[in-house]
């Protein structure tokens, strides 16, 4: 599907111009992170390039190793050279949604680590502002025993709908890498992104957002006539 080749144009040109010898790579998580690794891994052979990558899931660990590439960790290397990752929604000052996966945390920590994060997607991520295409919610990361009380301040301060993400494959809620739930926030207005993320993290109990605000050096957009749109 032209969706598939897309994703896949995006992810092996990020690769392609921002991965280079020695580099420690963040690897970040979803369907469109497959196909940069798939590159990676083919790069290393090719080239005999080396690198050493670091995890932003048990998703993207299990791509590292099942690409057999040399795995890393942030106690070992605390800064990277750069993280290759998806969103969920791009806006046009490159604030991202991210979490779609559920994977937000550790995702944005490793990004916060790297030189330079390098995002990674489909066409329809590419809007104008965030909630235009995605319109699940941004995803809020929060300590379990929090969750209600996190959801109504939430609905009350700011608006909107919040819901506990249930899981699909598991009874009862989603259970992040990291031990939480996840909540996702619908139906929000246009607010400053920035102001946002900064009010909901200092909530008790919220440990992480999906708002990537002012983090992403750029943009690759895999668009449906198999061209590159590329975003600073
Ligand atoms: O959950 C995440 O943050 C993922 O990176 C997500 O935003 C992108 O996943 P996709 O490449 O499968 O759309």
């Amino acid at each position: 599907t032209s969706l598939e080749s897309a994703k896949r144009a995006a992810a092996f040109k990020a690769v392609d111009l921002h991965v280079h010898n020695n580099n420690i790579v963040g690897i970040g998580s979803g369907s469109t992170v497959i196909y940069a690794v798939e590159r990676l891994s083919e790069r290393v052979k090719n080239e005999k390039i080396n690198v050493q990558c670091v995890p932003t899931s048990f998703q993207a660990r299990q791509l590292i190793v099942q690409h057999k590439l040399p795995l890393t960790d942030l106690e070992i290397h605390p800064r990277l050279d750069v993280c290759i990752d998806g969103a969920d929604e791009v806006d046009n000052s490159l604030t991202l949604i991210k979490g779609g996966g559920g994977c937000l945390l550790q995702e944005k920590i490793v990004a916060s680590c790297a030189k330079e994060l390098i995002i990674i997607a489909d066409f329809t991520k590419n809007s104008h502002k965030l909630g235009e295409q995605y319109k699940k919610g941004i995803p809020i990361e929060v300590v379990p025993m929090a969750y209600a009380p996190i959801k109504t301040q939430i609905e009350n301060l700011y608006g909107g709908a919040v819901e506990l993400r249930m899981a699909k494959a598991k009874a009862g809620p989603v259970v992040t890498d990291n031990g939480n739930f996840i909540l996702d926030w619908k139906n929000f207005q246009d607010y400053n992104w920035e102001e946002i993320n900064t009010k909901l993290n200092v909530i008790p109990g919220v440990v992480e957002t999906g708002l990537f605000v002012k983090m992403a050096k750029k943009a690759y957009f895999g668009l449906a006539d198999g061209s590159i749109k590329e975003q600073l």
